[in-house]
């Protein structure tokens, strides 16, 4: 039977895109999330969070009627779990918000709905969350990865989002889908509903294997970005440009070095490695210590700008970008936020940050002595150091004849003209 009705749990970065576009090919979806100020703003038809071109399509599937938003689940045909996955302090998965969206819809569940995990989750979450609809609804029978071919009132899957924000509404309908189910036909009828707007491939296996494809495209690219820090740390002291090092290295046909950088933000690459360490801390080294480094890599930034003559001299010093990556206004991990708190360690000088994207300083830098959120023009009037830690367009856009009357420190490689790691 073909899905009519889809119920999208959580409304962020992924759950709204998907919710989004499921609406514009003419299902009916409920978006639900538990925070009523999201729901609210995407009642009015807008998105709560930046992303190109989201804003368009949350506005047409609103005012279609096609997408409405709700603080609770409602019946439906399929269930979408887009809920965060953090880490605890121990740096082990927490399963809270999976557990309290797969209760939220256990009393909506009727045979033959289906169920779909698309959080990033350690391996056997999936199952996981089986076994807690089992719990909570004994009169369904759930699929069983133990026995994929025995009966099942509910198909439940695990499909990965793989989308780069700054990008997601592309990524969502043009990269290849991995789909792992837990019973044999429960794959199968997640692609059926993906195909509403996937144009990529759809790859079926059962879910522990898509459970462990998706953290290992994420600690892969951790990987090689902690590679690419680490010869950071080695050219930086030597007087070497890494990115020259980086890009010669790459003209070699069989290697792909990517950016170094001022360490890795984001609420994916810089968490999900740990759930693999957290699944297997013996057999983990190399992805432990690729999180080691790029977490190093604030503190390394931070002692390089205490060591500039302007900042020696007491000059003001301006913090360029605090999202995790360019153009968006997502601050989860971001380095930036931990290279200022690192800076704040080292030095009493003012400090000025510059982020586009938000209206106000997070709790963890308003805190902090000396420190304002200010626009680029008064930037850069006033300081006398510039570090650029995000690479946003318009920072691009500051001319040469303004850097070359400061210190600057560009750890995105920007600025070419000028000292740069
Ligand atoms: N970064 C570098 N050097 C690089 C590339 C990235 O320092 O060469 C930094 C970025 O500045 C950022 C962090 O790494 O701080 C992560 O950014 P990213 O663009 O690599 O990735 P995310 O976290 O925005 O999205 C990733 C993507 N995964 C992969 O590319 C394997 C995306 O496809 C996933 O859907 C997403 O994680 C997720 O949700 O898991």
């Amino acid at each position: 039977m073909a899905v009519k009705h889809v119920c999208v749990l959580g409304l962020g970065y992924v759950g709204l895109p998907t919710a989004a576009v499921l609406a514009s090919r003419g299902i009916q979806v409920t978006g639900v999330d538990t925070n009523p100020k999201t729901v609210e703003t995407i009642r009015n038809g807008k998105p709560h969070i930046v992303e190109p071109d989201l804003d368009m399509i949350v506005h047409a599937a609103v005012s279609g009627g096609k997408l409405t938003a709700n603080t609770s689940p409602v019946t439906a045909d399929a269930f979408i779990l887009a809920v965060p996955t953090p880490f605890d302090a121990d740096r082990k998965p927490d399963l809270k918000h999976l557990h309290a969206a797969t209760h939220a819809i256990a009393e909506f569940l009727k045979a033959g709905d289906l169920v779909i995990v698309e959080s990033t989750v350690p391996v056997g979450a999936t199952a996981q969350v089986g076994a807690w609809l089992a719990d909570a609804r004994p009169d369904l029978k759930m699929p069983s990865s133990d026995a994929p071919s025995a009966d099942h009132d509910i198909c439940i899957s695990h499909s990965p989002e793989r989308v780069l924000p700054g990008q997601v509404l592309l990524e969502l309908v043009r990269n290849d889908r991995v789909i792992g189910g837990l019973g044999h036909d429960c794959a199968q009828k997640t692609a059926d509903l993906y195909s509403a707007f996937v144009e990529g491939e759809m790859h079926l296996t059962d879910a522990q294997t898509a459970e462990l494809v998706k953290l290992s495209e994420n600690a892969y690219r951790d990987v090689n970005i902690a590679f690419a820090n680490e010869l950071a740390n080695v050219a930086e002291p030597l007087g070497i440009d890494v990115r020259e090092v980086v890009a010669l290295a790459n003209r070699h046909p069989r290697v792909n070095i990517l950016n170094p950088g001022p360490g890795v933000g984001g609420h994916c690459i810089a968490v999900d490695p740990w759930f693999i360490v957290a699944t297997d801390p013996d057999n983990t080294p190399l992805i432990r210590t690729a999180r080691n480094v790029n977490d190093g890599r604030p503190a390394t930034i931070a002692a390089q700008i205490a060591d500039l003559t302007n900042t020696k001299n007491g000059g003001v010093i301006a913090c360029l970008g605090l999202s995790y990556k360019a153009d968006i206004d997502d601050l989860r991990e971001s380095p930036s936020i931990h290279v200022i708190e690192e800076l704040r360690k080292r030095v009493d000088n003012q400090i000025l940050i510059i982020e586009p994207n938000i209206r106000a300083l997070p709790a963890s830098l308003d805190h902090l002595e000396n420190i304002s959120l200010v626009t680029l023009e008064e930037c850069l009037n006033d300081a006398s150091v510039l570090v650029l830690l995000t690479d946003h367009k318009v920072f691009g856009s500051v001319s040469d004849d303004i850097l070359k009357t400061k210190d600057i420190l560009d750890t995105r490689g920007v600025w070419p003209r000028t000292q740069s790691i």
